[in-house]
């Protein structure tokens, strides 16, 4: 090996240590943070309810009995598999506006024959459901909680054709034509943006503190009406069955597309959502009587 060829493997050397070194630092800096918790390959198991619960913004008649995972809150979302900071945000007023203060919630589902029925019992610290630029569909930039569900789960990536549904209920307790709405597809048509028809759907809202944004959201669809329309796929749910999910919770705030908690997904693309699978009945967690 002459001077010259020396020098250029050392050159070499050096570029190849450094490179792999900003590498590892690169990866290491989108990850430093957080730890990573493979929750999304779980599959939820939802329920079947015995006894069908009165939509009466009161979730505790079914509550014990329906999936829930706990609280869930954007230091609990920042650990998950899904997590992307720009996605997922909420809106800071104040210096002394704290997190936990924010946004936080329980979501509850479960199934039967004729329903799935949907459960939140939030803190939100303001309830904001106006915007500049509102139009029906732009639940997004309101006070709301969206469950979406491929129902059947299927291996294929989609954007909202048929099956895919967003149940979408805005947190308004005016009860505007948008407060539910149904984002879905048919086999010619995705994103077909509407109402969900008032008799394929009930809900009501409980504003729960004066002054706050604080709630409960009831809420049942009707699955024939919903999962059943437009879909040659479509079976009435048995246990089983297997349904892609995702909750997209809106919290704006008056921040521009503002606070929002993506959970068990991603994105549009049914690919990036989670899985649940409709079970038996579900019996109460078991607690000691003292
Ligand atoms: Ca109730
Ligand atoms: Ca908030
Ligand atoms: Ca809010
Ligand atoms: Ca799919």
């Amino acid at each position: 090996m002459n001077n010259y060829t020396a020098v250029f493997y050392t050159i070499l050397g050096v570029f190849l240590i450094t490179s792999s070194f900003w590498q590892l630092q690169g990866q290491s800096s989108d990850h430093a943070n957080r730890a990573e918790i493979h929750y999304i390959n779980q599959v939820l198991p939802v329920p079947q309810l015995e006894e069908a619960p009165i939509i009466d913004g009161n979730l505790d008649e079914w509550k014990s009995v329906a999936f829930s995972d706990g609280r869930w809150d954007i230091e609990r979302v920042r650990h998950s598999e899904w997590y992307q900071a720009k996605r997922n945000r909420i809106t800071k007023h104040r210096e002394d506006d704290f997190i936990e203060d924010d946004l936080s919630a329980r979501y509850y589902m479960a199934w039967d024959s004729s329903y799935f029925y949907f459960g939140a019992e939030v803190t939100d610290n303001f309830n904001d459901v106006t915007e500049a630029k509102h139009a029906p569909k732009r639940w997004y930039y309101k006070d709301a909680i969206a469950w979406f569900l491929e129902a059947p789960k299927d291996t294929v990536a989609e954007k909202f054709v048929a099956g895919n549904h967003a149940f979408c209920f805005v947190i308004d307790t005016l009860r505007p034509d948008y407060g539910a709405w149904w984002r879905h597809g048919s086999d010619s048509v995705s994103y077909i943006e509407e109402p969900l028809p008032n008799d394929a759907v009930d809900y009501e809202i409980r504003m729960s503190n004066e002054g706050r944004g604080d709630f409960v959201l009831e809420a049942r669809v009707a699955i024939q009406a919903t999962f059943g329309a437009n879909n040659p796929d479509w079976q009435l749910p048995q246990a089983g069955d297997t349904y892609g999910i995702m909750i997209v919770h809106c919290d704006p705030d008056g921040g521009e597309y503002g606070g929002h908690l993506l959970i068990y997904g991603k994105n549009d693309n049914d690919a990036n959502w989670g899985t649940l699978q409709l079970s038996k009945p579900q019996s109460e967690i078991l607690r000691k009587i003292k």
